[in-house]
């Protein structure tokens, strides 16, 4: 028997756009979804400002990717279990978090959730259905099939969905997750971010694989390449497979195609690895702009409404973000809290050695800074 070469490595993944003919949400889903994205826009621009000018230690930003969010939270439930990776702020938005309790996050100010102990923009709202992020790749997962096997076994018509990068599909765990998904028809949507960078690692060297949504057939996962610039083709598509999954016809792998607009995080210099002109192609299809010409083309909005919105949306990020600057740090006692019943008396010692040498160090309170 012969082989050819080809037909090993042949792949049937053609990009899916946007439907004129699909389902559409309504014109205030709509508009939610492009104030969304523009909120999106500009939390990032703040947060990036507030990391360079020393008031909070890190940031990632999610520039470029705000469809892949939006597109997929606009056609899930509130109820459907989303398991993220560091990029998807937009789904706690969407679901109902205020932008204040992101700042206090991001400050780990005493109003922070989990109290300064996460890294700046790991966000936990578990009464959102939005798990803990975690920042081992990959972990978030196996959590997702998990989540959907349970929703399987208790009858619901409920899916769980993850986030993860184009690395993370390197990762052990995407193998493990979609091995068990695939061969228990779990509902589950894995929801592939391939932004083409893994930190400095260019998605060509990651695989060998021609796209990413191929990997998704080996283990019998319905899979699909989704434009991830075009929110309405993200929803659509996560639309329809959402409804696969409810009726019990199994996950699916959607690659949503994208490109990171700005550095890893902030701890990163893009300019030492991009390809030269790459980044050009991509701000054309930057999917704001294109969210909003489409908008304005159907008469949802109008000039002056975008211009408004803007501008409101600018003043609430940085309103929330001073409010978040201005609020105490979490008590020093805090740091031992949360993981024992009864605090060991080496810890509490650590402390108290850790609090003596404080009175004479004088640290700034964030707050300090001007902003
Ligand atoms: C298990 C593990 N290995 C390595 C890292 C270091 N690391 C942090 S982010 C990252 C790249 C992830 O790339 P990708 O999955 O494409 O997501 P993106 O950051 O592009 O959204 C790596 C390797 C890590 N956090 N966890």
């Amino acid at each position: 028997m012969t082989v050819s070469a080809s037909s090993q490595t042949q792949s049937t993944q053609a990009l899916i756009g946007f439907d004129p003919q699909g389902e559409m949400p309504s014109n205030e889903v709509l508009l939610k979804m492009y104030t969304l994205m523009l909120t999106l826009r500009f939390w990032d621009e703040r947060s990036l400002k507030l990391q360079r000018s020393g008031r909070i230690s890190f940031c990632v930003t999610t520039k470029g990717e705000e469809a892949t969010q939006v597109g997929t939270v606009a056609a899930l439930r509130a109820t459907d279990w989303v398991f993220p990776a560091y990029r998807q702020p937009g789904i706690p938005l969407w679901r109902g978090a205020n932008l204040e309790s992101l700042a206090h996050q991001i400050f780990g100010s005493a109003k922070d959730v989990s109290l300064g102990h996460q890294m700046p923009n790991h966000y936990s709202f578990h009464h959102l259905y939005y798990a803990s992020v975690s920042s081992v790749i990959g972990t978030q997962i196996v959590h997702a099939s998990g989540a959907a096997l349970a929703a399987q076994a208790k009858g619901t018509d409920d899916v769980a969905v993850t986030y993860f990068g184009d690395g993370s599909t390197s990762a052990n765990d995407f193998h493990s997750a979609l091995t068990v998904a695939g061969a228990k028809k779990a509902p589950a949507l894995f929801f592939c971010v391939n932004n083409h960078y893994a930190i400095s690692l260019h998605v060509s060297q990651q695989t060998g694989a021609k796209y990413l949504a191929d990997k998704g057939v080996g283990y019998g996962v319905k899979a699909l390449r989704v434009d991830g610039n075009d929110v309405l083709a993200v929803y659509q598509t996560t639309l329809a497979m959402a409804e696969r999954a409810r009726r019990g016809e199994g996950p699916a792998l959607l690659e949503l195609v994208t490109y990171r607009l700005n550095p890893h995080s902030s701890s990163d210099d893009d300019a030492r690895y991009r390809l030269k002109g790459e980044m050009d192609g991509w701000i054309d299809k930057d999917p704001i702009p294109r969210f909003e010409a489409f908008l304005l083309e159907k008469g949802v909005l109008s000039l002056p409404q975008v211009d408004a919105l803007k501008i409101q949306v600018e003043a609430d990020v940085l309103e929330a973000t001073k409010i978040a600057q201005e609020t105490p740090l979490p008590d020093w006692q805090t740091l031992i809290e949360g993981v024992y019943a009864e605090i060991p008396a080496t810890l509490q010692a650590d402390l108290d050695d850790l609090l003596a040498h404080e009175q004479g160090l004088s640290l700034p309170h964030p707050g300090a800074f001007p902003l």
